[in-house]
C-alpha cells in the first residue's frame, strides 16, 4: 500500500473511479481507516479539484449495504454463503441452461463503472469470450455508441474521437452537455469548470445548445435552447451555411480528406432557413453560428448525451466533426484533437495511418434484427430477447456493474423479462433493483482496495496524462479481487469447474498480449523472446502486470529497454515502476497533431463519406416535415449524483429532492400543474407520478426528469436510497425507438402527455 507516513496517519493518493474527470485524490489513513479524502494539489491533471462525490469513497467503501460476502438464492430467498459455494452455484446454474439450451441462451450486459475499473477493462474480454455467446449488451448503446461509430467511420477506431482542446480553445460550442453538473464525459478533463472559466478569461468564448438552461448554459456567453431531438439538422445548417458563403477551410487537412464535396451536397438542402422552424431556433442565430466558428482564431465544436442519445444520434456526432473539420479545426491546437494514450489505444498499435476500419451488422438480434456494433447488440432489445419464446431466446443473463432495470429503457419491461429468467448472476457491490432478480450476487471488493488506472478514460483526454494508483486498503480475508471473479466465471464458462485457479486467465491474457506485441512490426519489442519480456514482467501478477506490459509496449514506454529517452522533462521511458514512483501522475503535455498517423481507416485518410452516414440524411430531411409533440421528456444530471448507484450516501442524497419534473410555468399553466405539485406523465410504454417543480430553465414543451432514481422496488437491500426513492425515469423512455445506424436508444425527447397529479395517499 504505497504512501507517506506522518506520525501515526498515512497519506495515499489515488485517481477518482467514479466519473470520467478523473481527479487525483489525497486520502488520509488513520490506524487504518480512511479519516479523510480531499483533492490532490499536485495531481498533475486536477491540481486539487474535487466535486462532492470523491470524498465518498469513503462511504461507499464503509456502507454496511455494500455487499461484502456473495449471495446465493436458496429457498425464493438471498442468503450470504462462501465463495465456494457462490461459484459452485454458478457453474450448476450454467451448466444446466447451456446443456439444454446452448450457449446463446446466456445474455451478458455491462454497466458504466466497468469503463473505470482496471480489473474490468483486462478481464471481461476473456469472461465475454468464454461465454461463447453473441447476445453481450452493455450500457454504450444508451450512451456513447454513436459517437464511437462516427469516429470509427471517419477515422478507423471507436475510441479515436476528437476531444475539444478546451486548455487552449478560443471558442466552445458545446452541444448536449452538461459538463458543470456531470464533469465533463467522451472528453476526459478534471474541472471543467475551472478550463472554461479560463477560457472565458482569456478571451474565448462559449456557447450551449440545451433545451435547458443548465448550469453550464447559465456560465455560457451565449445559450441556444433547442427543440430536443434536432441537433443533427442544426448542425447540417451550420456546415451549409459556411458552404454556401464560401467558408469552407479545411486548410492543411485538405489532402486528408475523403469525399468533402459529397458531403457538402448531400448537406445542401439543410439551408438555416430550412431547419430553423423544426430546430426552434431563428435562422439569424443558426447564420451566427457559422460565423463565430469561421472567424473565431480557433475552434471546438463538441456534443455529447443530449446529441448521442438521440433518434440521430450518429448523424449529430458525424456533423461535429464535419464541422470540425470544414473549419479547419480537426487535430489543430485550440481545435478538436486526439490523445495518444500512454497504454491500451489501438490507436497507437500496428500500422499508423490505415487499418481495417469499422464493420458493423455481423449479426443482428433475433427478434427485431439490429444490428451488431463493435461486438455488442443494442441494449433496447435485451427486455425483447428475454421476453420473447423460440429458438435462441436468452434464459440466463450475466451483469457486471449494470443497472439496467434503471438505466435502460422501457423499464418495466425489462424488470418483468428479468423476473422470468431461468438463471441470474451479477457481479456487483449492491442488491438493487436490477440485481434483486440474481440467484447468485457475486460482490467485488470496494474502490479503496483496488489499484487503478483509467485505460479507457485517458485516451479520451484533453491532455495526455499517466497515473496508476495503488490499492488504498487492503481486502478483507477471503475476498477474491474483482480480476479473480471475472476469471473465475470465465473457468466456469469453458467447463472447467468452479475450482479452477484464476491464475490460469491471467497467464493466459499476459501471454496473448506479449506474443501479440513481439508479432507487431510497429511495436518496440518485434521479435523479442516472449519469455524474456514476461521474465521482465517479474513477479507481479493480474492487472498490474498487465499494466505493467501495456505501458512498457506503449507509445511512451520503456520498450523493455529498447528506449533510453526522456518522455517528460525527468521522466524515464514508462513501466508500472515509474509511475509507481510519481503518486501524482505524469504529466506528457499538451495534445499534439496526430493526422493522418492516428488514423486506421482502410483509405488512410478521413472518410467523411462513410456510406451508411449519407444513407441516413433522407431520415433527417423527412424530419423536416413531422408535427412537434406537444411536450417531450429530457433528462438531466445533478453533481451530486451518479447514474443509479451512488443514492445510499446520505451527504449526497439529503436535503432537497432531485427527482423532480421540471415543467416551464406556461406549460404548468396550461396543464394545470402547481408548483411543489404533482403531475401524472405519460409516454407510450409507461406513466409515473412525480413531484413537480416549475421553472423557465426548461424550454416551453419541454419537461426534464433525471434517471437513475425509483428505489422503492421490493427486495433491494438500499436503506439510505429507499428513503429518497424518487422515480424511475426510464419507465416512460422507448425501447421501440432507436437511433438505426447505432442502435442506440433514445433516451431524449421522448414524447410525453401531462396532466395533474392525483393526490394518493399511501
Ligand atoms: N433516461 C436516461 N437513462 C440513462 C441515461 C440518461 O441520461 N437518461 N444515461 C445513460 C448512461 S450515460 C449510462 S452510462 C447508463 C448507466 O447504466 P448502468 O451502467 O446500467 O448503471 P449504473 O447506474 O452505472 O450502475 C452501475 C452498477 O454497478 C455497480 N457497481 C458500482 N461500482 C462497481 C464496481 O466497482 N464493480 C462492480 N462489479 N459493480 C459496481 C452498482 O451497484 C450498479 O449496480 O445509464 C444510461 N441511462
Ligand atoms: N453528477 C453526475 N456526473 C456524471 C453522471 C451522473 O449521472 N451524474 N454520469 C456520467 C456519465 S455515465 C455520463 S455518460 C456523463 C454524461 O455527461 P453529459 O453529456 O454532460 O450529460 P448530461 O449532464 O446528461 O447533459 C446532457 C444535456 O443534454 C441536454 N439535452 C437533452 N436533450 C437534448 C437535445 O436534444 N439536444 C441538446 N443539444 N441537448 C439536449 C440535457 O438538458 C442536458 O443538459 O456524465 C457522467 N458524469
Ligand atoms: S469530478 Fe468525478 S472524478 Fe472528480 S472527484 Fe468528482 S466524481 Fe471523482
Ligand atoms: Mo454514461
Amino acid at each position: 500500500m504505497g504512501g507517506v507516513t506522518n506520525h501515526d496517519t498515512t497519506t495515499a493518493f489515488r485517481t477518482c473511479p467514479l466519473c470520467e474527470a478523473g481527479c487525483g485524490l489525497e486520502i488520509t489513513l488513520t490506524a487504518g481507516r480512511v479519516s479523510r479524502i480531499r483533492g490532490d494539489a499536485a495531481d498533475v491533471f486536477s491540481h486539487g479539484y474535487i466535486c462532492p462525490k470523491g470524498s465518498t469513497l469513503r462511504q461507499l467503501h464503509e456502507d454496511p449495504d455494500r455487499l461484502r460476502r456473495p449471495l446465493v438464492r436458496r429457498d425464493g430467498e438471498l442468503v450470504e454463503v462462501g465463495w465456494d459455494e457462490a461459484f459452485a452455484e454458478v457453474a450448476r446454474l450454467f451448466d444446466g441452461v447451456t446443456a439444454t439450451h446452448g450457449r446463446e441462451a446466456l445474455g451478458v450486459y455491462v454497466g458504466n463503472p466497468n469503463a473505470h475499473n482496471l480489473s474490468a477493462l483486462l478481464f471481461l474480454k476473456p469472461l465475454l469470450k468464454s461465454l461463447g455467446t453473441r447476445n453481450v449488451f452493455s450500457a454504450s448503446t444508451v450512451d456513447q455508441r454513436p459517437k464511437e461509430l462516427a469516429s470509427a467511420w471517419l477515422f478507423g477506431g471507436g475510441l479515436t474521437v476528437a476531444v475539444p482542446d478546451v486548455d487552449r480553445t478560443q471558442y466552445l460550442l458545446m452541444l448536449g452537455a452538461n459538463p458543470y453538473a456531470s464533469n465533463g464525459s467522451l472528453a476526459t478533463a478534471p474541472d471543467w469548470p475551472g478550463r472554461i472559466e479560463a477560457m472565458q478569461a482569456r478571451g474565448g468564448r462559449l456557447v450551449v445548445v440545451d433545451p435547458r438552461r443548465s448550469r453550464t448554459a447559465e456560465a455560457a456567453d451565449r445559450h441556444l435552447a433547442i427543440r430536443p431531438g434536432t441537433d443533427a439538422l442544426l448542425l447540417a445548417a451550420v456546415v451549409t451555411a459556411l458552404a454556401r458563403t464560401g467558408r469552407v477551410d479545411p486548410g492543411p487537412l485538405a489532402p486528408h480528406l475523403r469525399g468533402l464535396d459529397t458531403v457538402l451536397d448531400a448537406l445542401a438542402p439543410f439551408t438555416p432557413e430550412a431547419v430553423a422552424p423544426t430546430v426552434g431556433l431563428d435562422a439569424a442565430e443558426i447564420e451566427l453560428l457559422a460565423t463565430e466558428l469561421s472567424e473565431a482564431p480557433s475552434a471546438a465544436v463538441y456534443g455529447r448525451m443530449g446529441t448521442t442519445t438521440a433518434e440521430f444520434g450518429t448523424l449529430a456526432s458525424w456533423l461535429v466533426d464535419v464541422l470540425n473539420v470544414v473549419t479547419g479545426n480537426l487535430d489543430r491546437p485550440g481545435g478538436a484533437m486526439f490523445a495518444k494514450a500512454a497504454a491500451g489505444a489501438t490507436n497507437t498499435r500496428g500500422a499508423s495511418g490505415s487499418g481495417r476500419g469499422l464493420r458493423v451488422g455481423r449479426h443482428q438480434t433475433r427478434v427485431r434484427g439490429l444490428g451488431e456494433t463493435m461486438g455488442e447488440l443494442p441494449v433496447a432489445c435485451l427486455a425483447e430477447e428475454i421476453d420473447t419464446p423460440g429458438p435462441g431466446q436468452i434464459r440466463a443473463m450475466v451483469t457486471v456493474a449494470g443497472n439496467p432495470v434503471l438505466s435502460t429503457p422501457n423499464a418495466e419491461r425489462l424488470d418483468s423479462a428479468l423476473a422470468g429468467l431461468d438463471a441470474y448472476v451479477a457481479v456487483d457491490i449492491y442488491l438493487n433493483e436490477t440485481t434483486r432478480h440474481a440467484d447468485v450476487i457475486l460482490p467485488p471488493p470496494s474502490s479503496l482496495q483496488k489499484g487503478h488506472y483509467d485505460l479507457a478514460l485517458l485516451q479520451l483526454a484533453v491532455r495526455n496524462v499517466a497515473n496508476y494508483s495503488p490499492p488504498v486498503l487492503p481486502l478483507d480475508p477471503d475476498q477474491p479481487d474483482e480480476w479473480e471473479i471475472l476469471a473465475r466465471l470465465a473457468l466456469i464458462a469453458q467447463g472447467l469447474g468452479p475450482d479452477a485457479d484464476p491464475a490460469v486467465v491471467d497467464d493466459l491474457v499476459v501471454g496473448t498480449l506479449v506474443q501479440a506485441a513481439v508479432a507487431d512490426a510497429h511495436s518496440p519489442v518485434h521479435g523479442r523472446d516472449p519469455a524474456d519480456l514476461l521474465a521482465a514482467l517479474g513477479p507481479r501478477r493480474g492487472p498490474e502486470r498487465l499494466l505493467d506490459l501495456l505501458l512498457r509496449t506503449g507509445p511512451y514506454g520503456d520498450g523493455f529497454g529498447a528506449r533510453h529517452d526522456e518522455v517528460a522533462p525527468g521522466v524515464p521511458p514508462l513501466s508500472l515502476d515509474v509511475l509507481l514512483d510519481r503518486p501524482h501522475g505524469v504529466d506528457l503535455g499538451p495534445l499534439a497533431p496526430r493526422l493522418p498517423e492516428v488514423l486506421r481507416t482502410p483509405s488512410g485518410q478521413v472518410e467523411l463519406d462513410a456510406e451508411p452516414v449519407l444513407a441516413d440524411l433522407p431520415r433527417l430531411a423527412a424530419a423536416l416535415d413531422r408535427p412537434v409533440p406537444d411536450a417531450v421528456l429530457v433528462g438531466r444530471r445533478d453533481l451530486r449524483s451518479n447514474n443509479s448507484w451512488m443514492h445510499n450516501v446520505e451527504v449526497l442524497v439529503k436535503g432537497r429532492p432531485r427527482c423532480t419534473l421540471h415543467v416551464h410555468p406556461d406549460d404548468a399553466a396550461r396543464w394545470g400543474l402547481v408548483a411543489d405539485g404533482r403531475a401524472v406523465i405519460s409516454a407510450r410504454v409507461g406513466r409515473l407520478e412525480v413531484a413537480v417543480e416549475v421553472t423557465d430553465a426548461v424550454r416551453p414543451g419541454v419537461v426534464s426528469l433525471p434517471h437513475g432514481w425509483g428505489h422503492d422496488a421490493a427486495g433491494v437491500r438500499l436503506g439510505v436510497a429507499g428513503r429518497y426513492a424518487g422515480v424511475n425515469a426510464n419507465v416512460l423512455t422507448d425501447d421501440q425507438v432507436v437511433d438505426p445506424l447505432s442502435g442506440n436508444a433514445v433516451l431524449n425527447g421522448i414524447p410525453v402527455r401531462v396532466e395533474p397529479g392525483v393526490v394518493v395517499s399511501r
